[in-house]
């Protein structure tokens, strides 16, 4: 009898193998190239930064430069941060059991959804494997807004003529996606001016820079990468839980890099050469 109950003992626990196995594999047969993700090209030249009908912190609006760049046509993925972390344990993101869901399961059940809950180490170190870094505040607003000062991706009304849920996954009802998360790139009438999803609402996106609320009025023109020191890091473009109003393309907030938040996620960036071609200006 005894030998019966260890016979059964070890099928269950063959078991629980194979279907872990079988996971894993279910995800492996998805997995996409990382060192060449989909990337849309924003080209060198000027774009006004800031709103002066916002925030105190989103003022002075004023004009700013770039050299050419790269950015994430979409929000990390959690299927690409899973191949990551298969080879960076220490960059576990956190586990949300009453809504998100807890890691790796997540990743497994939602591969097209962005990464959440992780830090601005996370945020960075995964940047830095795929061969590229963190845009900085301007980088990620020039992405979004265009060298056409949109206040969304789209344009400078929240809703245009249709409804909210054809733009953004925002708090506002009828988007598709209540109290949670939606796979990148559901919103393409939301696209920016260069063609990147989502830089509006689904999750925030870690910057590189520091913040600091009076940045703007000293800023330099060129290429300004933030603060030289701080306590909190700035995150950009609202979330799900956000509503669309605070999903513009100026909006600042500012977190502890430490902090793993179900609402935070973020992009990559690459620079380009500086032969790429420059915009002309407006
Ligand atoms: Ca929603
Ligand atoms: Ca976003």
């Amino acid at each position: 009898m005894k030998f019966c109950k260890l016979l059964g003992f070890c099928y269950l626990i063959w078991g629980c193998c194979l279907l872990l196995v079988g996971q894993q594999n279910k995800l492996a047969t998805k997995s996409v190239n990382l060192k060449n993700p989909e990337f849309v090209k924003i080209p060198a030249g000027w774009f006004t930064m800031g709103h002066d009908q916002r925030a105190p912190d989103q003022k002075p609006s004023h004009r700013v430069y770039l050299e050419a760049f790269e950015i994430g046509r979409f929000e990390v993925t959690n299927q690409e941060y899973y191949q990551f972390w298969q080879a960076n344990k220490s960059h576990t993101p956190q586990d949300f059991p009453h809504n998100i869901g807890n890691w790796p399961e997540r990743a497994l059940e939602y591969p097209n959804q962005p990464v959440v809950g992780v830090s601005w180490v996370d945020a960075e170190s995964f940047a830095n494997w795929v061969g590229g870094r963190l845009p900085t505040e301007a980088e990620w607003e020039k992405a979004a807004a265009g060298p056409v000062d949109r206040l969304w991706p789209w344009g400078n009304n929240p809703t245009t003529k249709g409804p909210i849920f054809a733009l953004a996954n925002s708090w506002n009802g009828n988007d598709q996606y209540d109290n949670g998360l939606a796979p990148v790139g559901s919103y393409p009438q939301g696209k920016s001016y260069y063609g990147a999803l989502d830089m509006a609402g689904n999750v925030w996106e870690w910057t590189s820079d520091w913040y600091s609320e009076i940045y703007y009025a000293y800023s330099p023109t060129h290429n300004p990468t933030g603060p030289k020191k701080g306590s909190w890091r700035v995150i950009r473009g609202g979330g799900w839980i956000d509503n669309i109003n605070r999903c513009t393309t100026t909006m600042r907030l500012h977190l502890y890099p430490k902090l793993k938040l179900s609402f935070v996620g973020f992009r990559v960036l690459r620079p380009l050469s500086p032969n790429s071609t420059t915009e002309t200006e407006k």
